[in-house]
């Protein structure tokens, strides 16, 4: 029997993702229609952007593309979220530490690899994975670990399916749908949770996040990011639809030629929770709506002149959370960035940017990862200032891999293959 492609049941998942995150978050439709409103009119006012985007494949895919992130809580959840994926066609690529800044995770993103993959359908889902060994209170730690042990994330026919395909080497179409259909039901929000209120107030006095994985019975979907071609005028917009954005844009400043990724987020929605043994709701805050535009995946090189640049700006000054120095933030952002080249010739013969022949000449490739320091100001600016802080930093990749069971793939390497003539550095 024939199977259905990984590219057919990405789409269809990340679909079926989509829907059932506008029937729970409205604001998320919102985001959408104004994504898709600011995008048309992107294009109708540069032709050029518009045959650039079409000769790369980004046009064709663009309405379809999102990302999304969930957090996880055990080594098992994780190496069994890494076979879902894989059934998927998607893959962990990188490894981020965000203990750097405060928060007690660390992650991958699980996205498709290769060209034809990307151009099918690019959905990535930036996944965390709780850090406990970072919670100081020995017996806290124990209590959290022992609810995440008892709690089931995948349904039964979920993982009888990802094995069935692992076996298999692939779904036929039936079991394709029935697997999408499974799979969602693990990123699905539960408006009840395992757990007595005390013991949430506990974990959320500890570290926020702490509770949002441990409290709940599975890791809900807490935002889908579509993709915009003009990420200012995205910002500028969302208040006049209703929707209050962060202070700032995070990543690069605004370019003729967009770099890595720029993001953008509204603050989470305050949930009712029916807590263990309550007979009144309690309140939990997590799931919010993003943005994003991105632009030319960098070389190394590239990369560690993006790296040193923001380091300088924010050496000088960091954005504050109620945005009183957003406007000065952003001017002195561009000052510092103006070191780096925009136009994407000089910037492909300097080895800052990986290059790809096209119908329409040399384009850039297209930035498929994410960006730790931005990463941080998403989690962050959803998780309150009160969160930050009393986690050092501890990167620890290899106890990443060995929870996931497998290696993580280096962004580079994969630009690297899809380039066909990166210059020589
Ligand atoms: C993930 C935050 C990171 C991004 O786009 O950088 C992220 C989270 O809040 O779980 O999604
Ligand atoms: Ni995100």
């Amino acid at each position: 029997m024939t199977h259905t492609s990984p590219n057919t049941i990405r789409a269809d998942f990340s679909a079926a993702m989509s829907a059932m995150y506008r029937a729970e978050v409205p604001a998320y439709g919102t985001l959408l229609q104004l994504v898709a409103d600011t995008n048309a009119h992107a294009l109708a006012a540069d032709s050029k952007l518009k045959a650039s985007l079409a000769a790369t494949g980004d046009l064709a895919r663009l309405n379809e593309e999102r990302h999304g992130a969930i957090r996880l809580g055990t080594s098992q959840e994780l190496a069994n979220m890494g076979r879902l994926f894989g059934v998927m066609g998607m893959y962990p690529v990188g490894y981020y530490d965000l203990s750097v800044a405060g928060i007690p995770v660390h992650s991958t993103a699980f996205r498709p690899v290769d060209q034809a993959s990307l151009a099918a359908n690019p959905f990535r889902v930036f996944t965390s994975l709780l850090r406990l060994d970072l919670v100081q209170d020995a017996s806290l730690r124990r209590r959290a670990q022992e609810q995440l042990e008892d709690r089931q994330i995948f349904t039964p026919d979920c993982l009888r399916l990802t094995e069935k395909a692992e076996v298999e080497g692939g779904l036929c179409a039936d079991d394709a749908q029935s697997f999408v259909r499974e799979a969602l039901e693990t990123f699905r929000w539960h408006a009840s949770a395992p757990v007595t209120e005390n013991f949430y107030n506990e974990l959320h006095d500890t570290h926020r996040l702490i509770a949002d994985v441990v409290c709940f019975r599975g890791p809900h979907i807490n935002h889908l990011t579509p993709r915009t071609l003009d990420i200012d005028l995205a910002q500028a917009e969302m208040p006049i639809r209703g929707i209050e954005p962060k202070a700032v844009v995070e990543g690069p400043p605004p370019r003729r030629v967009p770099i890595l990724l720029r993001q953008t987020s509204f603050k989470a929605l305050t949930e009712a929770v029916r807590f263990k043994g309550a007979s009144s709701h309690g309140m939990h805050t997590a799931r919010f709506g993003e943005i994003e535009q991105r632009g030319a995946a960098l070389t190394p090189k590239g990369r560690a002149l993006y790296d040193r640049l923001l380091v300088e700006a924010r050496d000088a000054m960091v954005p504050a959370a109620d945005g009183s120095n957003a406007e000065a933030y952003m001017a002195h952002l561009g000052d510092v960035f103006s070191a780096f080249p925009d136009d994407f010739a000089d910037m492909h013969r300097a080895g800052l940017a990986y290059g790809r022949r096209a119908a329409t000449g040399l384009e850039p490739i297209t930035y498929e990862d994410f960006l730790p320091v931005s990463a941080a100001g998403i989690f962050q600016s959803n998780l309150g200032d009160g969160a930050v802080q009393t986690i050092g930093e501890s990167p620890n990749k290899a106890a990443f891999e060995d929870a996931l069971g497998m290696k993580v793939a280096d962004e580079f390497a994969l630009y690297a293959t899809m380039a066909e003539d990166v210059v020589p550095v």
